[in-house]
């Protein structure tokens, strides 16, 4: 009967070392003979120990990897979100004023139709002001309202039409204008933005409709903004 309990146990030691121990273990546990006098139980132990230490350092290295991967992202990420918010570094001459990665102009006290508009700002090698995301649009409404702090009842041109396709609106780029909310107006009585047709072709910011785009005849007067 001992006999048969020392051979499974054995059999158990045999199986383990093979499944999770190096050789050089092997040398330092070397296999179980039925005459030991030491407790096969210590000894087994003992292999035990050894394994749990070995997958302990092995856990503790993966962690450290885990952690450095996850700084070194951390990191990029805020380079990435430091460099969106930090405007390029541009240089405008007066009358123009940086906004976000450009220079503007507000000709507050300018009448113009749409094509006169361009004109206008083209005496500055300008155009009428073009944007596609939300954030350079809110920095373009800002900039209307710092420069119209008077709060003059005036609509401002932009750089999108129409007209060479109806519906299809671009800008002067030739890149397609952003459609729908938050840009056109959709709401506080107006039909949704743009809705005339054939006969509006020209996108300009409605002041009595806090500057969402509107779209309007082309030969309507509005200011330009002007943008390089
Ligand atoms: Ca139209």
């Amino acid at each position: 009967m001992v006999k048969m309990i020392v051979v499974v146990l054995l059999m158990l030691a045999g199986h383990r070392s093979l499944a999770f121990e190096e050789i050089a273990e092997e040398r330092l546990f070397p296999p179980l003979h039925p005459n030991c006098t030491q407790s096969l139980t210590d000894l087994l132990l003992l292999r035990q120990e050894a394994q749990l230490n070995r997958m302990a350092a092995a856990q503790e290295a993966t962690t450290e990897l885990l952690k450095a991967s996850l700084e070194a992202l951390v990191q990029v990420r805020d380079s990435l979100k430091a460099e969106e918010h930090t405007p390029a570094t541009v240089k405008c001459l007066s009358p123009f004023t940086q906004v976000r990665d450009s220079c503007l102009l507000l000709a507050l006290h300018e009448l113009h139709t749409w094509a006169s508009a361009r004109q206008y700002c083209g005496r500055y090698g300008a155009d009428l002001v073009h944007f596609s995301d939300v954030n350079a649009y809110v920095a373009i409404l800002d900039y209307i309202n710092t420069i119209n702090q008077q709060r003059k009842s005036v609509n401002v041109w932009i750089g999108g039409s129409d007209e060479a396709v109806e519906d299809t609106w671009v800008w002067i780029t030739g890149e397609l204008m952003p459609r729908g909310p938050p840009f056109w107006g959709t709401k506080d009585g107006y039909r949704p933005q743009p809705s005339d047709g054939r006969s509006q072709n020209c996108a300009i910011l409605w002041q009595p409709d806090q500057y969402y785009m509107h779209d309007v005849s082309c030969t309507y007067k509005a200011v330009p903004l002007c943008q390089i």
